[in-house]
This record gives C-alpha cells, sequence and structure tokens, in this order.
C-alpha cells in the first residue's frame, strides 16, 4: 500500500487529498505536469502540492545542514594539508545547499525562522543517514562518496521534476556533489589500495554505513506513504525502490573491484529482471532513527540548537539598521 487516501465518493473514487480543489483548475494544473511545465511560485497548484513540496525541500535543506556535521568533525583531523582544504570545501558547499534549499521552500510561504525552529524543536525530520557517528577518517571518505552518489541519483533525477525552485536548486546541487563524489571516491580508492589497517578501516567504516545507506532512499514502494502523489506530480522522478536500485547498479561493482565486501550475502543482481535482491534493511531501526531516536539525533540538533544561539545577536543586529553598530564601517 502506497498509503494514498482514495475514498468513496457515490460509488466513486476520489482522491482525498484533492477533494476540496476546483476541478477545472486541477486538471488545468495536472495537463501543464504532463507536458512537462514547470509550474512557478506565483501559478495556481493544489494545497496539497505546495505542502509535500515544502515538507520534501525542508526536509532536504535540513539534511544539508545536519549532514554538514559528521564530516566537520574531520576537518580539523584530516591528514593532511590538501585533505583538509577539500574538506573545508565540502563542508562548506553543503551548507550553501542547505541555503539553497530554504530559499526554494521560501517561496511556498514558509519563512526560514519557522522551518529552523521546527528543526531545532524535532518536529522537522531530515535524513536518516545523519544520525550515525563518523568515528573514523575512513567514514568521512564513505559518506563523501557514497552517500553523495546516493544523494545525486535521487536529485538528478528530480532536478527533471516540475516545481521550478527546486528543480533549478538541485541542479546547481548537483553540479556541485559530483565534485564531492569524484573527493570520496579518491579517498576511497587511496585507503582500499593502502595499507592492510587502511583496508580494515575502509571496511569497517562500509559495513557500519552500509544499512544506513540502504535506508537512505526510503522505504520499500510498499511501505512508502507520498511515492504515489509525489509521482504523480512530477516531484519524484522515481520511486524509492527504483532509487535504491539505481544506486545499486552504478554502485556495488566499483565496491567490489576495490576489492571490498558488502555486509549482505545475498545482495546480488538478477539478470533476468535487472533488479538487485538484497536483505531487507531493518525497517525497525530506521523508524526509530527517522524519529528522534538513532545513535547522535540528541547531539546533532543540540549543536544546531547552539549555533542558532550564538548567531542571534547577529540576526537581532541585521533587524535593526537605524542602531549605529550595524552601519557599514565606511
Ligand atoms: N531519512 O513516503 P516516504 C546530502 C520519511 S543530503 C529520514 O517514502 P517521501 C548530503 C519521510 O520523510 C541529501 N526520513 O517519503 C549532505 C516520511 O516521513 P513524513 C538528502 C525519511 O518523501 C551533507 C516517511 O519516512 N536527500 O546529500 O516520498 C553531506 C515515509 O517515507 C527518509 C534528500 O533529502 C530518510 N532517508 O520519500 C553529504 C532528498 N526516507 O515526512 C551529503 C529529498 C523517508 O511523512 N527527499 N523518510 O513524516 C526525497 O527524495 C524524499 O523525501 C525521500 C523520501 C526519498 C527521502
Amino acid at each position: 500500500m502506497y498509503g494514498n487516501g482514495y475514498i468513496e465518493n457515490d460509488g466513486k473514487q476520489v482522491n482525498s487529498l484533492t477533494v476540496n480543489e476546483d476541478p477545472i483548475k486541477l486538471a488545468a494544473f495536472e495537463a501543464r505536469i504532463a507536458a512537462g511545465d514547470k509550474i512557478e511560485p506565483q501559478d495556481w497548484m493544489p494545497a496539497e502540492y505546495k505542502k509535500q513540496l515544502i515538507r520534501m525541500m525542508e526536509q532536504h535543506a535540513h539534511s544539508e545542514i545536519i549532514g554538514a556535521l559528521p564530516e566537520g568533525t574531520w576537518i580539523t583531523r584530516a591528514p593532511g594539508f590538501r585533505r583538509k582544504l577539500a574538506l573545508m570545501a565540502k563542508v562548506q558547499d553543503e551548507v550553501g545547499h542547505g541555503q539553497l534549499l530554504y530559499s526554494a521552500a521560501e517561496t511556498l510561504g514558509k519563512s526560514r525562522e519557522e522551518m529552523t525552529n521546527d528543526l531545532i524543536n524535532g518536529k522537522s525530520k531530515y535524513s536518516n543517514v545523519f544520525n550515525y557517528p563518523a568515528k573514523t577518517w575512513a567514514d568521512s571518505a564513505v559518506i563523501a562518496w557514497l552517500i553523495d552518489a546516493g544523494a545525486i541519483v535521487n536529485q538528478l533525477a528530480n532536478s527533471k521534476g516540475s516545481y521550478g525552485p527546486y528543480c533549478r536548486a538541485l541542479e546547481r546541487i548537483c553540479a556541485e556533489e559530483s565534485f564531492h563524489l569524484k573527493y570520496g571516491h579518491d579517498n576511497v580508492v587511496f585507503l582500499a589500495t593502502g595499507t592492510p589497517i587502511q583496508r580494515a578501516m575502509v571496511q569497517d567504516a562500509l559495513n557500519r554505513w552500509w544499512e544506513p545507506i540502504m535506508h537512505f532512499f526510503g522505504p520499500s514502494d510498499k511501505e512508502s506513504v507520498h511515492t504515489e502523489t509525489l509521482m504523480r506530480w512530477k516531484v519524484k522522478m522515481g520511486s524509492n525502490d527504483d532509487m535504491r536500485n539505481m544506486f545499486l547498479d552504478m554502485y556495488v561493482p566499483k565496491i567490489w573491484d576495490l576489492g571490498l565486501t558488502l555486509p549482505d550475502p545475498n545482495l546480488r543482481k538478477n539478470e533476468e529482471t535487472g533488479r538487485w535482491e538484497y536483505t531487507e534493511p531493518n525497517w525497525e531501526v530506521f523508524k526509530q532513527v527517522i524519529n528522534g531516536n538513532g545513535p547522535c539525533n540528541k547531539e546533532r540538533l543540540a549543536v544546531r540548537r547552539k549555533a542558532e544561539e550564538n548567531g542571534r545577536w547577529v540576526r537581532e543586529a541585521l533587524m535593526k539598521p537605524e542602531e549605529k553598530y550595524v552601519n557599514p564601517l565606511a
């Protein structure tokens, strides 16, 4: 069950999510979507389209901001100056992606302040993967390679979607993420072809990250609540299982080529169906993690809350241009 609400009305099936919409406007909107038009902020749209987009863009923006934290802890400990510079630039990019996505979500009327408050009060979700610790340098390499790879698979597809501001933000983000992917791949290759200790370190990181990566694409299509509506309106351009399969197709062979293994004895491509078979990751763990009970949720939100507090005086100063101390120095 996808879970989207169809209700019976005089024996006819009616989608409960659009039941209150003007049918003529809805039909015109859906015709535009079918024709591949981009919907812009000032255009008419069903309330549910708006609500879903805000939810998804906001969660995505939070993921970029919180996602800067696990890798960010390695900036001061990066092995060597060049890697430190590269990691700093990557983390800075991620925060920039958050800004782009908050701006895209703001076009639909939810302010950045409201979004930040919902994040730090634990109301909004963000990606499961950022609630795990980056224990070693190899974790930061695995994140940069494989989490960024998963993100690109998802974002490249969705950048062809229907909402203009989100698509444009995703295009720009994908261009930057493709550098992150190369940087992450380079780090993993370096470790995988290094000393036995380096190899063991990257294998250990991969073993720990595999289940969160499988979760990253969201629950299976049978369980996904929003996929049907989001695909109907071209916000999502592929289902969770399709995206997971595409990722496995592109990256499992590369992982195996490096002589690394994956902690799933059932992982194999079924050549007849073209689909990957795998052991279902533990979805109970996933639910716990996305609902605030993962290994690092509390720590991540505490860091974000502190940053918000520390920046309060800057935001207040910016809101009072008449005060002398915010006048330009010149
Ligand atoms: N984590 O109906 P479903 C990056 C929730 S960051 C947490 O399938 P949907 C990077 C889902 O929200 C890029 N929650 O949902 C940054 C829903 O809960 P609510 C991150 C998840 O929306 C720094 C419920 O489960 N990418 O690359 O159709 C450093 C039911 O799910 C997750 C994005 O954010 C999850 N993984 O599909 C390095 C992509 N999965 O809201 C790298 C944008 C599901 O009903 N988002 N849930 O309470 C999407 O593409 C879609 O929202 C998802 C889920 C595929 C994630």
